[in-house]
């Protein structure tokens, strides 16, 4: 079996620590595996099938010889790096904001659009959290009814910011509970000057405010669901809210389907798609939450019912580990669907 290179940057960080485990896990062919990050865990180990390998750090030079590189380290590093790793011959598999919306690089939940993987020179973008459960969730009802309207509002945890937020959330709880002062640092937006605490409240913002009033998370489902969907006639409208869970993103969503519909078929659809899991039985408390799907790779829809107003539409709850189907998971399905073309 042809094996591969396949080089992690942001190894030490929340997704790229999931990734590492995962490629693991699926056994994928690697000839050779290169976690690099930044400097400060440079010389640093991890762990990889039993074996202890040294982090370096994520210079130009380090993709000699990489087959497929997996960025998860922010937008930034991704915008400088990617290129130096695509010229010399790495297929990149971008977990980043920084390339999704440009044309020459192919925006792919497997479920959904695999076969626009071929159409990559390079680089391919796997897409935001919040938007891989919701297109995953929405492609058999597309499939089967078509729409054009869909709104959902998303409820966050912090672990799609980073390590960093994950602490936070820890010491503030801490912090509350021992009347102490609240460390302010990450939430809502790391880069920005302005934080409050996430401990105990619900934060209507993730990622940083644009002038027409939404956030770029909320573009980002916009945007990227007509990308996945080849579709520009959906329209999205999203309101994305941080919450105090340390993992798993949850979505109410309204979808306004283009025919009417048997809301058993929806489920049976639903429950028969590869990748979903329905858990849907609100008489015996029966709903996807996120405490429970952690560590899970399916996306979980629940809450299933008919709309009482628009005779076509429908609302449900799906609910993902953002780690995983949202970042590393569908970063690795991507590459197992690259590598199946070898
Ligand atoms: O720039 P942006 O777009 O705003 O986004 C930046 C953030 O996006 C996260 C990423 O997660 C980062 O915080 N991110 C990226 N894609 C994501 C996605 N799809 C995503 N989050 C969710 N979904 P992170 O903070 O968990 O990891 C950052 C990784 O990037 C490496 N890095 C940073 N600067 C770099 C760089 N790599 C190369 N060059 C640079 N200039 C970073 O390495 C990390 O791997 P590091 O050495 O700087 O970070 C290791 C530090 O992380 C802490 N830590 C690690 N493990 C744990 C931990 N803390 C607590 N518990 C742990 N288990 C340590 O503090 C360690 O020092
Ligand atoms: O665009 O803070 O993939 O929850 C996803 C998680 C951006 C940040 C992306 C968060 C990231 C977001």
């Amino acid at each position: 079996m042809k094996t591969y290179t396949v080089a992690v940057v942001g190894a030490t960080g929340a997704v790229g620590e999931q990734i590492i485990k995962f490629l693991a896990e699926r056994k994928f062919p690697i000839k050779e595996l290169r976690p690099l990050a930044s400097k400060r865990s440079a010389g640093n180990t991890i762990l990889f099938n039993g074996e202890e390998i040294v982090v370096q750090e994520a210079v130009p030079e380090a993709f000699e010889g990489v087959d497929i590189a997996l960025f998860s380290a922010g937008g930034s590093i991704s915008e400088k790096l990617a290129p130096e790793a695509v010229k010399r011959g790495a297929v990149v598999i971008d977990n980043t904001n920084a390339f999704r919306m440009d044309p020459d690089v192919p925006l792919v939940v497997p479920e959904v659009n695999k076969e626009a993987i071929r159409q990559h020179k390079g680089i391919i973008a796997n897409p935001n959290c919040s938007t891989i459960q919701m297109v995953v969730a929405l492609k058999p009802l597309y499939e089967r009814y078509g729409f054009d309207r869909v709104v959902v509002t998303t409820f966050q945890a912090v672990s799609g910011s980073g390590w960093q937020a994950v602490v936070e959330l820890e010491d503030q709880v801490r912090a509350s509970v021992n009347n102490d002062q609240l460390p302010l640092k990450v939430m809502p937006v790391g880069k920005l000057d302005k934080h409050y605490p996430i401990a105990f409240n619900v934060i209507p913002q993730c990622d940083v405010g644009l002038e027409n009033g939404y956030t770029l998370e909320e573009m980002k489902m916009v945007r990227e669901t007509n990308k996945i969907f080849a579709d520009d006639k959906i329209q999205v409208t999203a309101t994305c809210v941080r919450v105090p869970v340390y993992r798993g993103h949850s979505e109410s969503v309204y979808v306004e389907l283009k025919e009417d519909f048997d809301l058993e078929e929806v489920r049976e659809l639903l429950a028969n798609f590869p990748g979903i899991v329905v858990q849907d039985n609100i008489q015996e408390q029966v709903y996807p939450m996120p405490n429970e799907v952690t560590g899970q790779t399916e996306v979980y829809v629940g809450r299933i019912r008919r709309d009482l107003h628009h005779s076509h539409a429908l609302n449900f709850w799906v609910v993902a580990d953002n780690l995983l189907k949202g970042a590393a998971t569908n970063a690795i399905q991507i590459a197992e669907a690259l590598i199946s073309e070898d």
